[in-house]
């Protein structure tokens, strides 16, 4: 099988099935969004099945819960399992001290809330995903509807004072239609092309009323298993 996948999906594979090794009996684990995390459920659902493997999962989204339950992963909540031993999940980037963007999959919100409660954060990666500096990637901030717009030109305020290439922002579309989030939030991307200071930027956007949560991911991530394309895995 391994041999038939695309070098992208084969990188994404051997990240996923390697971080799934982390997984030990008896662990509360958070469960990642993305195509990379489909790999992780799909390789934690055949090792419950084939060498009973028992742990508790904790979806980041429906569509992991949904993915995660098929596979008979069993699902809690995170209220249930009240803290994590471990969370594995995607990224859109990386950089040299583990800090990351995530949230292209309209996740990330439940993804921090998850990624924090966790004794540790290990981030499953093509190689494709690593940057010298954050923010070539659009940076997906969630925004409550109301006001959105207002949000929006608040945001946009606030980056010009700011280490920042871009300014620009635009609200995420499903077809014609906003994009909502799980829990009916919309998402602005912020087109920045690179961020300066990273730690900055995620603690002045939490200060705009209208923002929930922003997709820098600032000293949570502990490990980042590193795929490639021939095969080989790497963690940092
Ligand atoms: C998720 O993983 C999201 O935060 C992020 O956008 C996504 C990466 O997607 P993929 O694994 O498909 O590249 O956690």
């Amino acid at each position: 099988m391994i041999s038939e996948m695309s070098p992208i999906d084969r990188a994404k594979f051997v990240a996923a099935k390697r971080a799934a090794d982390l997984v030990e009996d008896g662990m509360r684990v958070g469960l990642g969004t993305g195509s990379t995390a489909v790999w992780l459920v799909r390789c934690l659902g055949e090792m419950v099945r084939e060498r009973g493997l028992k742990f508790r999962g904790v979806p980041t989204s429906t569509r992991t819960a949904e993915l995660a339950r098929e596979v008979g992963i069993e699902v809690i909540s995170l209220d249930e399992a009240r803290w994590l031993d471990l969370t594995i999940d995607g990224a859109d980037e990386f950089d040299g001290e583990q800090n990351l963007i995530k949230g292209g999959g309209g996740a990330l919100l439940q993804e921090k809330i998850v990624a924090t409660a966790s004794d540790q954060m290990v981030v499953i990666a093509d190689v494709g995903k690593e940057v010298e500096a954050l923010g070539t990637f659009p940076l997906p901030v969630e925004v409550i509807p109301f006001g959105w717009q207002t949000t929006q030109a608040l945001i946009e305020e606030m980056l010009v004072s700011m280490d920042v290439l871009g300014r620009q922002s635009s609200l995420r579309m499903n077809g014609s239609a906003p994009f909502m989030t799980d829990e009916g939030n919309h998402i602005l991307d912020l087109h920045l092309g690179r961020i300066g200071n990273p730690r900055q930027m995620a603690l002045t956007l939490n200060q705009i009323p209208g923002i929930v949560e922003n997709g820098l991911f600032i000293d949570i991530c502990d490990i980042v298993v590193i795929g490639y394309g021939d095969g080989r895995v790497e963690l940092r």
